[in-house]
């Protein structure tokens, strides 16, 4: 069989071969991604299109094992399958030329099918596939051609000479094309300097620091607001979205009396209120790190709602974002009087790219899988009985009040401690009850009252301290469990994340020396 592609040095021409020839279309769709915009890009495309085909178990896998990195990973997935692809092209293609240029050609065509399908897509992004496409069957004719030319009878040093040029030409020019076009795209697309240049509205009170007392001051332990920097961060989007505040607009309509739409500058005009809240992922696991606290300056989404008139009988919430995500919040948690908000700054930063500049939607005591959509521009009033959102149609449930969680953060699991007195000390939190008391419990003993830092709203995460006396040397367990405001137990079942949050005691092992 390897006969007819010309023996094992064929193989490996080939695939060379294959594989130029499928980088040259990447980065010639890099280019068409210029004028287009970074989604459009092939690579992209089909990056974002395998993330929607991620089964819920698979991508909690990632989430735990790459955290923020799992896009990347998933990018070099694709990168890595297009050049199996492309290097099995190559070899087909010394023998079935015309074969291997339509799969090369069923390269492009894919790219174009996901990158139209995306929700922000228009007909524009069909355009830089179909270049990429074209390129690569080109390219792989071109190269074969040489290639065998140089290895059929007759070939000779002028042959072979031409082939490498050729294949080290082209080569160089993808990458070079293809490094330089992502970065002109990065460029070209970066809302920074938009960012930048917002001036934020001045809240309508001021909202006096936290007393220190928030914070119990134990070495180790995180402070009470997370820096935006350190803040986790959950997308499913492959790249960030880039919003130009001058261009955003949220529209809010469905069953409401007067829809309307308002544009950034008009948002801006609108009250606005500083407020402390902890968000956190339904994603965590006992004891992790997918929770954050922050000072928000947002403007209270209950009066936009009441200025565009709630009709009866619609319950849900469901919010867009510019990159297709798509939320579902109770209109009930909105209308209650807790600080649901649209926030534009965090931490006295105006919100960062990431965390979903130049708006994002909050609403206290909820999941962010069920209240926290970044990059917001549609709310449509409807119903839970007949919309369903991003996250419930992959296996998670439709409601998500955050469940009392509470964490030992020093010292680390497994960490090595002197005997006699050893500091512990964590955060609780159970969003909009607040927590009113900590436990901790070490090896089989009772369960001990911690000292609860101050506490800031309901709506933030308390730390609390905890000085274990004459800790005797060995290997120990501490666990902890909290209250919260309402005077209920945390759990102590064991539940995983999926379908609406995990359950039981953070537990840790301590070895006393
Ligand atoms: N547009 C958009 N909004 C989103 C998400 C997302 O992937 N896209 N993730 C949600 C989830 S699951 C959480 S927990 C929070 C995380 O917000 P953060 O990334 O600012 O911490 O945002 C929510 N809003
Ligand atoms: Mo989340």
């Amino acid at each position: 069989m390897l006969r007819g592609v010309g023996g094992w040095s064929g193989v490996v021409r080939g695939a060379i071969v294959g594989v130029a020839a499928g980088g040259a279309g990447l980065a010639v769709g890099e280019l068409g991604a210029v004028l287009t915009g970074e989604a459009s890009s092939p690579g992209v495309a089909v990056g974002q299109w395998a993330i929607s085909l991620t089964p819920t178990w698979l991508e909690q896998w990632a989430i735990r094992n790459f955290g923020t990195h799992d896009k990347r990973m998933l990018l070099l997935g694709v990168y890595v399958v297009l050049a199996l692809v492309s290097a099995a092209a190559g070899v087909l293609a010394r023998r079935h030329l015309t074969l291997a240029g339509y799969v090369a050609a069923a390269f492009g065509v894919v790219g174009m099918v996901v990158a139209v399908a995306r929700p922000d897509a228009g007909p524009s992004y069909l355009f830089p596939s179909l270049l990429a496409g074209i390129a690569a069957v080109l390219v792989l004719r071109w190269l074969t051609i040489l290639s065998l030319q140089d290895t059929d009878a007759g070939g000779g040093p002028a042959e072979r000479r031409r082939f490498l040029a050729s294949l080290v030409g082209t080569a160089l020019v993808a990458a070079v094309g293809g490094f330089g076009a992502k970065a002109w795209i990065d460029s070209r697309y970066d809302a920074e300097p938009a960012r930048e240049a917002v001036k934020l509205p001045e809240p309508e009170a001021v909202l006096p620091e936290p007393p220190a007392s928030v914070h119990p001051n134990v070495p180790g332990l995180g402070p009470f607001f997370t820096p935006n920097a350190q803040f986790y961060r959950v997308d499913t989007a492959l790249t960030v979205p880039q919003v130009d505040p001058d261009t955003w607009k949220l529209r809010i309509h469905g069953m409401v009396d007067r829809p309307f739409e308002i544009t950034f500058e008009e948002l801006l005009k609108y009250g606005f209120e500083e407020h402390d809240l902890t968000l956190t992922c339904v994603s965590n696991p006992v004891g992790g790190s997918l929770c954050g606290n922050a000072r928000w300056l947002g403007t209270p989404l209950a009066p936009l709602l009441r200025r565009a008139g709630v009709q009866a009988g619609s319950d849900m919430i469901l919010s867009t974002s510019t990159d297709g995500m798509t939320i579902g919040s109770p209109v009930e948690a909105v209308l209650d009087g807790r600080q649901a908000m649209l926030a534009v700054a965090m931490n006295g930063e105006v919100l960062p790219i990431e965390h979903g500049f130049p708006c994002r939607m909050l609403i206290p005591g909820l999941y962010g899988y069920v209240s926290a959509t970044k990059w917001v521009t549609d709310i449509n009033l409807t119903t839970f009985a007949s919309s369903s959102a991003y996250w419930t149609q992959n296996g998670w449930s439709p409601q998500g009040p955050v469940k009392t969680a509470s964490r030992i953060d020093v010292p680390n699991d497994n960490a090595t401690v002197s005997a006699g007195n050893v500091v512990l000390a964590g955060t609780a939190w159970a969003t909009h009850r607040g927590i009113a008391g900590v436990e901790v419990q070490i090896d089989s003993g009772p369960w001990q009252t911690t000292a609860l830092a101050t506490a800031d709203t309901p709506d933030t995460w308390r730390q609390w301290s905890y000085t274990w006396a004459g800790a005797t040397s060995g290997n120990h367990t501490v666990k902890v469990r909290a209250t919260d405001g309402t005077g209920m137990l945390q759990t102590s079942a064991v539940q995983d994340v999926v379908p609406d949050g995990a359950t039981g005691y953070h537990t840790i092992n301590v070895q006393v020396s």
